[in-house]
């Protein structure tokens, strides 16, 4: 059967491992980048060969017009946004014109193709949309019993974000355009999902990252030594040396969020389109943990359990609003799309931070690891 797949957003996290999946599924892919002048390709150089690129852009509706009906594709995922809620304070317009009107555009696109009916769409809606709301646990279900707070498919939306309002508005548009025009698009309430291709400005990354590039330099500064590390302010310092190390800056570390691997989260995506019906998922591990029960699993990956004097926190990066808790019941995606997740909360830490620890070895080369290093010295 003909199957072929337009991705906007294909040069992100989400868009690259989807890629990946549909090309193991036998789809041809086409994906839409933005230009760019530097190369923005580093998540798909490994499958360049295997796709066809073509450069567009979601707030242009003469681009999405263009290219859905020269590629006929059979299915459409959305993932293209300006995603960082953080930034969104920033730069309310712009992520209004990108999260939210270019879902417009596609939609528009599909309301007039005269392939309209062959065409299933995917919508990349979040649980930001949920904001400080959640609903209370009364009856036993998936959720473990030790939280009494979820978000799922009922849960109303009380976004705190222009990014949230941008994509709750994008949410309700897939809906309209669902129930006027029989459009067949389906919105996943994703949940935060990380992974080795995560942007460095997201938190888990920014902590993996840090990690990686102080286990290095803490490798190569123990390298023939006998000194122990003492940290000021905001610097790491090894005794009897010059160099010093920035300590890492962060900013609400008590928010807590229901993390996954987005390997996981991209199948229920395809799975989303392989239904009959359109209709909205949430997609999450069903366990909250803080930012902070972050900071443990990830330097626990590398041998370091007190890691609260290389943490500075600092307001810059504070948010005007926060959403401080999410957890999703993933209950719905399990049992009607037959969705589970394969990598658990502490393998996705690892993972995290052994990516992050090889790339910067491949920087400067060391002979230890850090927790042979650490636990001589520290
Ligand atoms: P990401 O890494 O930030 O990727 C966003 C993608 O959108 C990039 O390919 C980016 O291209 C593209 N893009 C941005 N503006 C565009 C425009 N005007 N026209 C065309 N493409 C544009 O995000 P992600 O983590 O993969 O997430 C994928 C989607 O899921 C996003 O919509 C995000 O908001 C949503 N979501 C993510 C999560 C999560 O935890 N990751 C959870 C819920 C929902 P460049 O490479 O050129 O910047
Ligand atoms: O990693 P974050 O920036 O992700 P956030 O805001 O939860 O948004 C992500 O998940 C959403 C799904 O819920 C997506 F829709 C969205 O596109 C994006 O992928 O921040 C997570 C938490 C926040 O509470 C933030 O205040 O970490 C806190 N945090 C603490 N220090 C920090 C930092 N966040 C960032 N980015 N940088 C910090 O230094």
């Amino acid at each position: 059967m003909y199957k072929k797949a337009i991705i906007f957003g294909i040069t992100g996290q989400d868009g690259s491992y989807l890629a990946e999946l549909l090309l193991d599924k036998g789809y041809k892919v086409v994906g839409v980048t933005r230009r760019s002048s530097t190369p923005n390709t580093q998540n798909i150089n490994h499958i360049l060969q295997k796709i066809n690129l073509i450069e567009g852009d979601i707030t242009d509706p003469f681009s999405v017009n263009t290219i859905i009906n020269l590629e006929k594709p059979t299915e459409i995922y959305n993932l293209a946004a300006q995603s960082h809620v953080g930034t969104s304070f920033n730069q309310p317009n712009y992520t209004w014109d990108v999260t939210a009107g270019g879902v417009l555009n596609i939609l528009e696109a599909l309301r007039f193709s005269p392939r309209k009916d062959h065409i299933k769409f995917y919508q990349a809606s979040s649980s930001e949309m949920f904001g400080k709301n959640f609903s209370t646990k009364t009856k036993k279900g998936f959720i473990s019993d030790q939280y009494s707070k979820y978000q799922d498919e009922n849960t109303p939306f009380v976004p705190q974000s222009p990014y949230a309002i941008a994509k709750l508005a994008a949410h309700h548009l897939v809906r309209n355009y669902r129930d006027s025009y029989g459009i067949h698009g389906s919105c996943g309430i994703l949940f935060n999902h990380e992974s080795e291709r995560r942007g460095e400005k997201f938190v888990t990354r920014k902590i993996t990252k840090w990690i990686g590039r102080f286990s290095n330099w803490l490798t190569y500064m123990c390298v023939g030594s006998d000194m122990t590390t003492a940290s000021d302010g905001d610097t790491i310092h090894v005794s009897g040396h010059q160099e010093f190390f920035p300590k890492l800056r962060l900013g609400n570390l008590d928010a807590k969020r229901d993390w996954g691997h987005a390997e996981d989260y991209v199948n229920a995506m395809w799975l989303m389109l392989q239904q009959d019906k359109p209709d909205d998922y949430v997609v999450a591990m069903g366990e909250t943990h803080s930012v902070r029960e972050f900071l443990d699993a990830a330097f626990d990956a590398v041998g370091i359990s007190d890691w609260e004097d290389f943490v500075v926190v600092d307001p810059e990066f504070y948010r005007p609003s926060e959403v401080d808790y999410l957890l999703g019941d993933p209950q719905k995606a399990m049992l009607n799309l037959g969705w589970a997740p394969k990598v658990s909360f502490k393998e996705l830490a690892q993972r995290m931070v052994y990516n992050d620890v090889q790339k910067a070895r491949l920087r400067r080369p060391s002979l230890q690891t850090v927790s042979q290093c650490c636990s001589q010295k520290r």
